[in-house]
């Protein structure tokens, strides 16, 4: 068995923060540096407000282990963000986590952090009243989006127990600037707390592959964060400080309705474009 070779640890260390043109990516680099991080941003596309960011298409392998080179960590968050079709998904999420992690194995990382989504239990119903989600679960993705994730915590764990790459995987519920519909003020993660969560998974020990769930401290969660503070996260916001202006325009959510029902809400719902 091939063990990473670790790093030194001295003075800021160096993430590859792919996606990093995203909508979470523009989040985390506008915080990461607040806790003393060096980014290296790599996109497909260019990244607003860093000309230096790398261009990089996680579907050529070349292009990743290159990236990959001489970082301490990789905050991965690049890919296919949404339902899409079956080749599109596999080639960007599933293909391009497989050279992702070989580069990192290749380059002896030692740590990763993975954008995984809520979309890998996506089917798993909302619990009783007073009850919670742990990230404990067996998944059940809710599109080929959702299932790419699943593979993405598959091959964390297996690249952890093979190799000690070690991985969090964030199920992440919504990280925007705000909640944008009822089911976000359950399902929010503030950009602040998405970048403390972040920095507890960049800095906690022996995580080997963790996976924990990814949202503010909601006064509507009903996801657990248990393995989440055990990393020694502590979120500091609330979606409920949003709830009177949501509920004023999208009305109280009806039962029936998938965002009340399943922890993928109203992605249960989406058909692939297909050829
Ligand atoms: P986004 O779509 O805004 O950003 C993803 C970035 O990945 C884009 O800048 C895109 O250019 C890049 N990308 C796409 N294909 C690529 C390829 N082949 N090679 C290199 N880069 C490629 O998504 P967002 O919202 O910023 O999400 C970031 C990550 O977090 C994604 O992995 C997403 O699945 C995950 N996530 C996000 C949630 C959210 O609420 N924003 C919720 C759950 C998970
Ligand atoms: C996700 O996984 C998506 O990347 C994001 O765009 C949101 O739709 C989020 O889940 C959500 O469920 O709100």
């Amino acid at each position: 068995m091939t063990q990473p070779t670790p790093r030194p640890t001295t003075g800021p260390r160096t993430i590859l923060l792919t996606g990093a043109a995203g909508g979470v990516g523009t989040f985390l680099r506008e915080r990461l540096p607040g806790y003393g991080y060096r980014l290296r941003p790599a996109d497909l596309r260019p990244v607003e407000g860093a000309p230096d960011a790398l261009v990089c298409d996680l579907r050529d392998p070349e292009a990743v282990r290159a990236a990959v080179r001489g970082v301490d960590a990789v905050v991965h968050l690049g890919g296919i963000s949404v339902e899409d079709s079956f080749d599109a998904v596999l080639d960007a999420n599933v293909r391009g986590l497989h050279h992702l992690y070989e580069a990192v194995r290749q380059e002896g990382v030692g740590r990763v952090v993975f954008a995984s989504s809520n979309h890998a239990v996506g089917f798993v119903p909302l619990p009783a009243a007073g009850e919670l989600v742990g990230s404990a679960i067996v998944p059940r993705p809710d599109t080929y989006y959702g299932l790419s994730k699943v593979f993405g915590e598959g091959l964390a764990s297996l690249y952890a127990d093979k190799y000690g790459v070690e991985t969090v995987s964030i199920r992440i519920g919504s990280c925007f600037a705000e909640p944008r519909s009822v089911r976000m003020l359950s399902t929010w993660l503030s950009p602040d707390d998405c970048a403390r969560l972040v920095h507890a998974a960049l800095t906690a020990p022996g995580v080997g592959h963790t996976v924990v769930n990814g949202i503010s401290a909601n006064t509507r969660a009903w996801w657990d964060l248990g393995s989440a503070r055990a990393l020694g996260y502590r979120p500091q916001d609330d979606a409920e400080v949003f709830a009177a202006a949501v509920l004023a325009e999208h009305g109280e959510l009806d039962p029936g309705h998938p965002d009340a029902r399943l922890v993928g809400g109203w992605f249960t719902e989406v058909e692939p474009p297909r050829p």
